[in-house]
């Protein structure tokens, strides 16, 4: 681990202690569910420093390159390469909180998305991934507004009515051609469901904190001001797992707009945008909008 220590020498002592600390934290989800995005969105305010109270950058170990890289795309409002299998990539940021002066190192892997469908698909997790998930205090998961819905059970129930009514034309309208089950087409909350099954056998510790991400809140127009609500109206599924799983899973839910827009529609507007900063919005139920995307990461490694 690296021992740097930037903040002023009054400090190094307690640098040196808190340096000691090293919280590998996860960020999964599926693909194009905006990790990447929110990952160079937290790059540019953590380095930055030019939000209000947001945790700030001290020191990185290992390679920049790939954080640099989505972070300039970022700020161009470019669009992101998608993380493709075999380019993930970790560095070990080490985070100062100025309210604390407190340090913390994290390490976040951008893994691809194509990695957590294989989970769901193939019922298969990496060695490396099983050792993050793991080491990890807690994490953050992604899930886009644009999710593959689900039937609801009530919706299933009045169809089979119809099904079963002798005035019913179901059968007229369309063949009975049995259609082959694939799992790709599943709905998002219930691969989302399986991840964080695959995370309860992984993971040794009795509770982790687990940030709800619903990126891309800009294209959100139901319950803008209540992430939790969008949840339990959208993901009733995975709402009710959390739910039940709450002594493993302590889950706060944040909607986050990491972009501000969208990259085609809104692109003018976006560049003209002075500090790239402002354009970020996040909310969490009960509190009001703010630009600090470091938040959910706050609350993750236990700073709040
Ligand atoms: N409107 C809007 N779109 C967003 C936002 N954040 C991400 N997106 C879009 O969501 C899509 C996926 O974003 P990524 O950040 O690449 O998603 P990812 O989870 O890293 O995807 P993989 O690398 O495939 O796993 C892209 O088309 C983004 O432009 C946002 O805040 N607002
Ligand atoms: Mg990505």
């Amino acid at each position: 681990m690296n021992s740097t220590i930037l903040v002023g020498t009054m400090l190094d002592e307690k640098a040196e202690l808190m340096n000691e600390r090293h919280s590998q934290q996860f960020l999964i989800g599926l693909p194009e569910s905006g990790k990447t995005t929110f990952l160079a969105a937290l790059w540019h305010v953590l380095f930055e420093k030019d939000v209000d109270g947001s945790l700030q950058f001290a020191n990185l170990t290992g390679d920049k390159t790939y954080l640099n890289n989505i972070c300039k795309e970022w700020v161009g409002v470019q669009r992101l390469e998608r993380t493709k299998l075999g380019m993930e990539s970790t560095a070990l940021i080490q985070l100062r909180d100025p309210k604390t002066e407190l340090l913390t190192d994290i390490s976040i892997p951008d893994l691809s998305g194509e990695s957590f469908e294989q989970q769901w698909t193939e019922r298969y997790a990496e060695k490396g991934y099983s050792e993050i998930i793991d080491q990890s205090e807690g994490g953050l998961l992604f899930i886009h507004p644009d999710i593959r819905e689900s039937e609801l059970i009530t919706n299933a129930s009045q169809l089979a009515n119809r099904i079963k009514s002798p005035e019913s034309n179901v059968e007229d309208n369309h063949s009975n051609e049995p259609i082959e089950w694939d799992p790709h087409k599943s709905p998002t909350q219930v691969q989302l469901v399986e991840l964080l099954q695959f995370i309860s056998v992984l993971n040794r510790r009795s509770s982790i904190r687990l940030a709800v991400i619903i990126s891309a809140w800009d294209r959100v127009h139901e319950n803008q001001s209540d992430p939790d609500k969008w949840l339990g109206k959208r993901a009733p599924l995975l709402m009710q797992f959390l739910q039940a799983n709450s002594e493993k899973f302590e889950c706060k839910c944040f909607g986050v707009s990491a972009q501000g827009g969208d990259i085609e529609k809104n692109k003018d507007e976006l560049q003209s945008i002075e500090s790239p900063s402002q354009r970020i919005e996040l909310i969490s139920t009960g509190h009001k909008k703010t630009n600090d995307i470091t938040l959910p990461l706050r609350w993750t490694i236990r700073w709040d």
